[in-house]
C-alpha cells in the first residue's frame, strides 16, 4: 500500500505542476511520505508539548491506526528565488506558497479516494486547516506528526529538516491504514542542533524574531504581515477559526529557510 499511495502521490503532483501560471512543471519536487503511529507516546504527548488543546488523532477518527505526513519539497529555483539580501520575499516565494495550499485539498481528496478504494478510511482533521492568527499556533501540528513518522527532524529554524531539505510543505491525514508505522530519525538533520555550528538561519532573520536564545512567534508574524501587504496578488489561502480569511495577502518570509545548509537537498 505504501508503494500505491507513493506513486499515486508523485504522478498527482507532477500533473498538477502542468499548470498555466509562471510556476508550472517548476514548483514541487518529489514528495516524501511518512507514517506516524497514533499511540506514539510523542503523539499521545502533543496536548502537552505543542499546547493543551492539540487535537489527537483518535478524535479525528476512532479507529485511528497512523498519520500519513507528506512533505512537498521545493525545486531549487523557487527556494532560491527568495533571496537574502532582499527585505521582503520573492513573488515567487509567495506564488509557491499559495498555489501549494490550494493544492493540498484537492490531494487530500485524492488520497481519501485512494484509501477507499483499497478497503480503508482517511480524514483531515479540521484543525489542521485553519489557524489562530492571535495565538499564533495550531491544534494541529503538521510539523510534529511528521516528525514522529519519521521523515525528518526539527531545525534550529523551526523548520521539519528532511531528506530534501526544509523549503516545502507538508500536509497530514489521518487513517485507518495496516502498516508498519515510521519513528522519529535517531539522525540530527540541523548542524547547529548536531554539532554546534552553521546558525545560517539566524543570521538571516533580519526581523530578529529567530535567535540562538528562540524565537518570538509574534515577531516574525509580523514580518509576514509585512509581506502580505505587498504580496496580494496571488491570494490568501489560510483561513482564521471562522473561516474567513486570514490576511489580505500572502503571510510569508522564509528567508530563515533559504540559502542556507539545510534548505535544498539533491534526493
Ligand atoms: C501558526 C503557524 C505559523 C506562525 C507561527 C510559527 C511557529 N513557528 O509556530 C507564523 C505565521 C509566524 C508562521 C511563520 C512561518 N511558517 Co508557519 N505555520 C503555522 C502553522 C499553521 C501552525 C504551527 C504551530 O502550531 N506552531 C505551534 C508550535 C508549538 O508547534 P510547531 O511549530 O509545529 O512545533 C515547534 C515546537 O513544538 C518545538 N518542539 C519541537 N520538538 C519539541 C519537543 C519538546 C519536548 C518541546 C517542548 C518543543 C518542541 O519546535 C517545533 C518547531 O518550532 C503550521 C501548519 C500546521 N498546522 O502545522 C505552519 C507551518 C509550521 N509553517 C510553515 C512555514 C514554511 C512558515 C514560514 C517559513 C512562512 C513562509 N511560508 O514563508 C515561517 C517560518 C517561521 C519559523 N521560523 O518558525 C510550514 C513549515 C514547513 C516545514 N518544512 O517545517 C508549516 C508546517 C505549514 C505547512 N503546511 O507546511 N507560521
Ligand atoms: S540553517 Fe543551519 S542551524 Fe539553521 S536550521 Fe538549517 S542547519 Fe540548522
Ligand atoms: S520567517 Fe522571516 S521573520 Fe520569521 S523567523 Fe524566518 S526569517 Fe525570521
Amino acid at each position: 500500500m505504501k508503494k500505491i499511495i507513493e506513486e499515486n502521490v508523485t504522478e498527482f503532483i507532477k500533473n498538477y505542476d502542468n499548470r498555466s501560471d509562471s510556476l508550472a512543471g517548476k514548483l514541487w519536487r518529489t514528495p516524501i511520505i511518512g507514517y506516524a503511529d497514533v499511540n506514539h507516546p510523542y503523539i499521545q504527548n502533543l496536548p502537552k508539548v505543542v499546547r493543551d488543546s492539540h487535537t489527537l488523532p483518535q478524535e479525528v477518527m476512532e479507529d485511528a491506526t497512523v498519520v500519513l505526513c507528506c512533505f512537498v519539497p521545493f525545486t531549487k529555483e523557487v527556494a532560491r528565488s527568495n533571496k537574502n539580501s532582499d527585505e521582503l520575499a520573492s513573488p515567487a516565494w509567495a506564488q509557491a506558497y499559495e498555489i501549494t495550499n490550494a493544492m493540498f485539498p484537492k490531494l487530500n481528496e485524492m488520497i481519501l479516494k485512494l484509501l477507499q478504494e483499497h478497503g480503508y478510511q482517511g480524514r483531515i482533521a479540521p484543525e489542521s486547516l485553519v489557524f489562530d492568527n492571535q495565538i499564533l499556533k495550531s491544534n494541529w501540528s503538521h510539523r510534529h506528526f511528521a516528525y514522529a513518522s519519521g521523515i525528518g527532524t526539527f531545525g534550529l529554524n523551526n523548520m521539519l529538516i528532511t531528506r530534501a531539505g526544509c523549503s516545502g510543505r507538508l500536509t497530514t491525514i489521518v487513517t485507518n491504514l495496516d502498516m508498519e508505522p515510521g519513528k522519529p530519525m535517531e539522525e540530527e538533520l540541523c548542524l547547529y542542533k548536531k554539532n554546534g555550528t552553521c546558525g545560517v538561519c539566524v543570521k538571516h532573520c533580519k526581523a530578529h524574531a529567530l535567535t540562538l536564545e528562540g524565537y518570538d512567534r509574534g515577531r516574525c508574524y509580523a514580518q509576514c504581515w509585512e509581506n502580505a501587504k505587498v504580496h496580494t496578488q496571488f491570494g490568501s489561502s489560510y483561513l482564521q477559526n471562522d473561516g474567513t480569511a486570514n490576511a489580505v495577502g500572502s503571510e510569508v518570509c522564509g528567508k530563515c529557510v533559504t540559502y542556507a545548509p539545510c534548505t535544498y537537498k539533491e534526493l
